[in-house]
């Protein structure tokens, strides 16, 4: 079944948001088999946004996404990249739809609240990344229903 890697920042953590947020990917029908709080090392967050190395926002980029705990969490279920990208929306909020995430809960494009993984090769490695297989728990989809 896919798995996509969806994380709340610094900002959604501090404002209170994980729950509610864990809570819209729970009623859309998703199962979550791994969730955690943790702080991002330095190291971590410049491996998580290599692909960014180059932009003029990286310094700012590492610096927010280390500025406090985040809540990072394993989703499962058909279709789960894709659509939890457009629960998510775009990345500028001012962009983002009335119903996201982004378009519900944040202003800036430097502080969106949340990020997800963009493709199956994405998810994967920032699974990998993020969470041990230990962390990953199997649920029989029997549980869900
Ligand atoms: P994320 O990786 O955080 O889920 O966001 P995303 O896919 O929607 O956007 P991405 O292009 O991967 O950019 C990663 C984060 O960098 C910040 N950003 N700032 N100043 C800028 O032009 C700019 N562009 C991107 C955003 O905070 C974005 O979430
Ligand atoms: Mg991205």
């Amino acid at each position: 079944m896919e798995r996509s890697f969806v994380m709340v920042k610094p900002d959604g953590v501090k404002r209170g948001l994980a729950s509610s947020i864990m809570a819209r990917f729970e009623a859309k029908g998703y199962r979550i088999c791994g969730a955690k709080l943790m702080q991002m090392s330095e190291d971590l967050a410049k491996t998580h946004y290599a692909e960014h190395k180059e932009r003029p926002f990286f310094g700012e980029l590492v610096s927010f996404i280390t500025s406090g705990p985040v809540f990072a969490m394993v989703l499962e279920g058909e279709g789960v990249i894709e659509e939890a990208r457009k629960m998510i929306g775009k990345t500028d909020p001012k962009e983002a739809a009335p119903g996201t995430i982004r378009g519900d809960y944040a202003i800036l494009k430097s502080e969106n609240i949340i990020h997800g993984s963009d493709s199956p090769e994405s998810a994967e490695r920032e699974i990998s990344l993020f969470f041990s297989s230990e962390e990953i728990i199997e649920q029989s989809s029997a549980a869900n229903v």
